[in-house]
């Protein structure tokens, strides 16, 4: 058994797990990160795509923001479809001059796990069979094995920053936490194609077919969504009515589509879950960790770094201070934006999608309040501030 000690142990490197060893290294704070998979896999794993502006802001206060400034698109507005008709949401005039930034979730990871590498900082990739013990005490372990050896590495404090099916949460005792879900009867099938976007912004589209999102990570990769089934079989979707069906869910506008070879097919769930709290002794949880949304409102990424922004501050002012008083205070002040974020992720995916027959009138009532929302600019003010990110 190899020994090794830390201050603070971080499961998962993923943007929760990265940006917190980031803003913690700045502050004089020293970390493990113990990544379950190879780097190759981490920096290939096609997730989110849209940043709020804190989320921009603190990688560029971390050093980790030049490629993202030279490269990600600042969007001032995005664009709604209902049933072939278009309209602009002008985000940055309802909102005082917020804005979102388009970049690869796969970009910001690259960037952070190239900032922790350079800095000689470490970063265990392939940790297998992480184990955290002793989550109660003074003194918590992280037992892991890399390359046929074992480490025990003891910390002050375990960051649980490893997604949603991670072992910190699940290592916690029974009754531990309240667990709060909803699954939903419908999930994304996701493209990603060499082609131009759709438009110059993001289109979010319903229509009698279902949702469909026509995103982007550049100029030249457009990176679309249509809403299928949970079950849905990839083989019986052939290229070509992928992209008969994008094209369709645009009504009119079908031939703002612009098909280019394809080089990632996937189907994700949609689900809401909130863990609470996010504590348990000296484990913290953050990101997917504790927490899921749909992606319609774009708000996973986010939230996850919001979550190690407050994490980082109080763990930061214990080793500055000694006190404990936001270690104390993070799971309230997380969920208590994390809420919000749920309610808005919840709400998006509810107007926007379709839900079959047997909820006609529901139906109608989110037809009805699409149209309210496309002709009231107080509805669109609500929109626009909840996905441009809240206050922190
Ligand atoms: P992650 O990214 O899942 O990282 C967790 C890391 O932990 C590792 N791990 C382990 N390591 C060691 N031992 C174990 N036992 C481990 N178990 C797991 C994993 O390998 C992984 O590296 O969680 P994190 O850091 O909390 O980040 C959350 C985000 O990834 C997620 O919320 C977003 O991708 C959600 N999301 C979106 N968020 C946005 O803010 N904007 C978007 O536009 C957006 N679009 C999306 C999305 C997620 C999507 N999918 C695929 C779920 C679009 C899609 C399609
Ligand atoms: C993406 O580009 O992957 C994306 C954009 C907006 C969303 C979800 C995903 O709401």
């Amino acid at each position: 058994m190899r020994k090794s000690r830390t201050q603070v142990g971080i499961v998962g490197a993923g943007p929760a797990g990265l940006v917190l060893a980031q803003r913690l290294a700045r502050h004089g704070v020293e970390s493990v990160v113990l990544e379950r998979r190879d780097r190759a896999y981490v920096e290939a794993r096609i997730r989110a795509g849209v940043l709020e502006q804190h989320t921009v802001e603190l990688l560029a206060e971390l050093g980790v923001g030049a490629r993202l400034k030279r490269e990600g698109l600042v969007h001032e507005g995005l664009e709604i479809c209902l049933d072939g008709e278009r309209s602009r949401l002008d985000l940055a005039a309802a909102t005082g001059g917020k804005r979102v930034t388009v970049y690869g979730q796969t970009e910001v990871t690259k960037d952070l796990i190239a900032a922790r590498l350079a800095a000689g900082l470490p970063l265990v990739f392939e940790a297998e069979e992480v184990r955290p013990l002793d989550l109660d005490g003074e003194r918590p372990r992280l037992l892991y094995r890399k390359e046929g050896v074992e480490h025990e590495l003891t910390c002050d404090f375990v960051a649980g920053c490893d997604g949603f099916h991670g072992v910190c949460r699940a290592s916690l005792p029974e009754g531990a936490l309240s667990l709060f879900e909803r699954s939903y009867p419908f999930a994304w099938l996701g493209v990603l194609a060499e082609a131009p976007p759709a438009g110059e912004e993001l289109i979010y589209a319903r229509s009698a077919r279902g949702f469909a999102l026509y995103s982007m990570r550049s100029p030249t990769v457009a990176r679309h969504y249509l809403q299928c089934r949970p079950d849905e079989d990839l083989a019986q979707w052939p290229l070509p009515r992928i992209w008969d069906e994008l094209r369709r869910r645009l009504g009119r506008h079908g031939d703002l589509i612009v098909e280019g070879p394809v080089t990632d097919v996937s189907v994700t769930p949609m689900r809401s879950f909130v863990a609470e709290p996010m504590r348990h002794g000296r484990l913290f949880l953050a990101g997917d960790a504790a927490h899921i949304v749909p992606p319609t409102g774009a708000k996973g990424l986010n939230l996850a770094v919001v979550d190690v922004r407050y994490l980082s501050d109080a763990l930061i002012e214990f080793y500055e201070s000694g006190s404990q008083a936001g270690l104390e205070a993070y799971s309230d002040k997380a969920l208590a934006r994390i809420w919000k974020a749920q309610r808005f992720s919840w709400w998006m995916t509810s107007l926007l999608h379709t839900f079959g027959p047997e909820q006609a009138f529901e139906d109608r009532i989110r037809q009805a309040e699409l149209s309210y929302l496309l002709s009231s600019e107080a509805a669109r003010t609500a929109l626009a501030e909840n996905y441009v990110g809240l206050p922190l």
